[in-house]
């Protein structure tokens, strides 16, 4: 139940416009609950319809994507782009090529997508999109076939000024090179249409690496600013072993921590020593294996079946970077018992609801998605200025701007938490500061649509 009878009637409409929708049910109640006080202290959210406007997508688009097999079969898969919010810019967000896509998925990730893109300070909207097409196993002519295919429809509704997709699970820079290859022959013309693409044809250094590196920068000024700490010293725990997860582990060690244990959809490593990573990135980057396979090369590191024990390994700082829900209360109350002093979220809404409750109750500093993992959508942003001026800036340019970014976003939610009397509640702050950009925004530009 909300306090406010306008929240309550926002979330209620949602409920019966979008029955069984859980994850997008879980992102819109988390983001209305932290408005709570926002709306009770100003009536112009309710009298221009902000949060009704807010919840539901500007536009969805549901279509087919056929394509043929290496075996002469053909394969017939659903494709989604939900162009969320455009109050602040064009449509951004990243496109998830998973088996377990679907709309309330890709909805729950194009919602948050309108904040997290709003705390970067750069001039993005919220979008979302992907397939539940699987590149497990697919040849690499199946996924060009496959993203050929899809692209032939989504390049009807994207533009470098309209929305701009990117990566997300499963969709790294082979498939963003397929897929802008095709925009191009379709439509014959070079623009920033796509980021996170290769760097030979428009993409910008540090793309790569910078969700895993932002979220050490946002981490690692959290720790600074409410605990006087730092990575240095720390053991790390990290879930997922893909784009985000490797670079995590890359920044954190340079930073001064020691990463014990990634994971996947399978299983998860332990390495006492701290986890190799040349070793992690020719498995996954170079071999597209499994983690498992660190075991082979690396003595002394164990392998175990299933990936929710990781959250058992004792650890000061843990940061989820697989996919939503992975880390639940009964995880959270394991990592508090073993002293966690830091969790964020590389990951989108890794943590379920009670999970962040655990942490918060607990007094463990927690940083969520929206703001901590923005650095990727940050740099994309950035990959789009460098595109529109025909220009690239250097690793270390673009590095700077990055870490500058993480500390803003930082620094605006903590004051936001502050302002509204919940200070320290970094959810809270996140969901404020992000909302009260794009809410101004949609109130300077009427009621269109
Ligand atoms: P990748 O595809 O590179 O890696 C995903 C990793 O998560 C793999 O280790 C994968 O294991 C694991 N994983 C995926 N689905 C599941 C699942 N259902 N259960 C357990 N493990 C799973 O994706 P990214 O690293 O890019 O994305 C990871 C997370 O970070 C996602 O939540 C994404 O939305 C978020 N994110 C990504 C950004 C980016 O720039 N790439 C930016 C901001 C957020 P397996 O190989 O077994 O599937
Ligand atoms: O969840 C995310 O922010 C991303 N997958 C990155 C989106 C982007 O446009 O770079």
């Amino acid at each position: 139940m909300f306090k406010s009878q306008y929240l309550q009637k926002v979330y209620s409409g949602v409920e019966a416009r979008n029955p069984g929708e859980k994850e997008f049910l879980q992102a819109v109640r988390e983001v209305l609950e932290s408005l709570e006080p926002v709306v009770a202290a100003d009536p112009k959210f309710e009298q221009n319809g902000v949060l009704e406007r807010l919840v539901e997508p500007e536009r969805q688009i549901f279509f087919r994507v056929s394509w043929v097999d290496d075996n002469g079969n053909v394969q017939v898969n659903r494709g989604y782009r939900v162009q969320f919010n455009s109050a602040i810019g064009p449509y951004k967000g990243g496109l998830r090529l998973h088996p377990s896509v679907n709309a309330s998925v890709i909805k729950f990730l194009g919602f948050e997508q309108i904040f997290k893109n709003s705390l970067t300070g750069l001039p993005i909207g919220g979008g979302k999109g992907g397939s539940d097409f699987d590149p497990k196993g697919k040849s690499d002519g199946e996924v060009m076939r496959f993203c050929q295919s899809f692209m032939t429809e989504l390049s009807k509704h994207i533009g470098a000024d309209t929305d701009v997709p990117a990566g997300d699970i499963g969709t790294g820079a082979r498939e963003i090179g397929y897929m802008y290859g095709w925009y191009k022959r379709l439509r014959n013309e070079f623009t920033g249409v796509l980021t996170g693409k290769g760097l030979t044809y428009g993409g910008s250094l540090a793309r790569t690496e910078a969700t895993g590196y932002g979220l050490c920068y946002y981490t690692e000024e959290m720790l600074n600013c409410m605990k006087q700490d730092s990575f240095k010293g720390k053991t790390v725990v990290i879930s997922g072993s893909g784009n985000v997860a490797i670079y995590a582990t890359e920044k954190a060690t340079q930073l001064g921590g020691k990463v014990v244990a990634l994971s996947d959809s399978n299983g998860y490593i332990y390495d006492k020593n701290g986890i190799n990573l040349d070793v992690v990135k020719q498995i996954k980057e170079v071999e597209r294996g499994r983690i498992k396979e660190y075991v082979n090369r690396v003595s002394g590191a164990e392998y175990h079946e299933g990936c929710s024990g990781i959250w058992t390994i004792k650890c000061d700082i843990a940061l989820p970077c697989a996919t939503q829900n992975e880390l639940d209360e009964a995880s959270a109350k394991a990592l508090i018992a073993n002293g966690v002093i830091a969790v964020a979220e590389g990951a989108n809404m890794p943590s379920t609801p009670e999970a962040v409750e655990a942490f918060q109750k607990a007094g463990v500093l927690f940083g969520p998605a929206k703001a901590a993992n923005a650095g990727g959508v940050a740099t994309s942003a950035l990959e789009m200025s460098q595109n529109s001026m025909r220009y690239s800036w250097t690793f270390d340019e673009v590095d700077a701007k990055l870490h500058d970014i993480m500390v803003n976003i930082f620094h605006n939610s903590y004051n936001a938490s502050k302002k509204y009397g919940m200070e320290g509640n970094l959810v809270a702050g996140a969901n404020i500061a992000g909302f009260e950009k794009v809410a101004e925004a949609m109130i300077a530009q009427g009621i269109s649509y």
